[in-house]
């Protein structure tokens, strides 16, 4: 195989959100590309060679560019290929989508990560960040009255880079979760689980290992 028949790399670690996000952008732009499942514990040399940082996701394209942030990833999958419209035309929603996602990205997972791992920190009662949480997803209830998907009756970039961090937050107590004013959001979340782009890009694969082909 000569460089340039080498498709862009992704080191993946299957359950995180953020690797989620990027492989079901990927996936969706249709992009030739080969996933690398990592261990977190046990992370590749040639993805940290790459990308020091050590997070997942990280995309290496065939010319040795190096995108190691999963929005980043997501906006590159997309300017390749957008074919079912996740980015807009319109300047003023691609903004507001982003301010969403910041959000999400920002205080959101904050809470989230307080509310599931409160002994990781000091003096956190999980309980009080469990309800910060459940008043950021208001918002995202009231969107998804109007219409199924947050920005509109197709889904978006915002939609899919949000979807697995509310996945977090429902399966940290299900029955909780089911038990929230939020109608509309866990329709939304179901249709996300039971999708076929995200069942394909959940697909179970084996730790990549530096003598394996791809
Ligand atoms: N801002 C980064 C965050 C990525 C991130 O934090 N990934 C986690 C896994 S979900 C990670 O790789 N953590 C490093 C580790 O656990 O060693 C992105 O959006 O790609």
């Amino acid at each position: 195989m000569n460089p340039a028949s080498i498709p862009p790399i992704l080191y993946s670690f299957r359950r995180c959100p953020y690797a989620m996000r990027a492989r079901m952008a990927l996936n969706v732009s249709k992009v030739d590309h080969v996933i690398r499942e990592v261990e977190l514990k046990n992370k590749p040399t040639a993805m940290l060679q790459a990308s020091p940082k050590g997070t997942v996701p990280v995309l290496v394209l065939p010319d040795d560019r190096v995108i190691d942030e999963s929005l980043d990833i997501m906006r590159w999958a997309l300017a390749q290929n957008d074919p079912e419209g996740w980015l807009s035309s319109s300047d003023a929603i691609n903004q507001a989508m982003n301010e969403l996602i910041s959000i999400n990205d920002g205080v959101f997972k904050f809470h989230l990560d307080r509310m599931k791992y409160p002994n990781r920190y000091d003096g956190v009662d999980p309980v009080e960040h469990r309800d910060e949480a459940v008043k950021l997803l208001a918002p995202l209830e009231s969107r998804l009255q109007n219409h199924a998907y947050l920005f509109g009756n197709t889904p978006m970039l915002a939609d899919v880079a949000i979807f697995p961090f509310v996945r977090q937050f429902a399966h940290a107590d299900t029955e909780a979760f089911s038990a929230l004013p939020y109608s509309a959001l866990q329709t939304w979340l179901m249709k996300w689980e039971t999708s076929v782009l995200f069942n394909t890009v959940m697909i179970k694969r084996s730790v990549w290992k530096p003598n394996d082909l791809t």
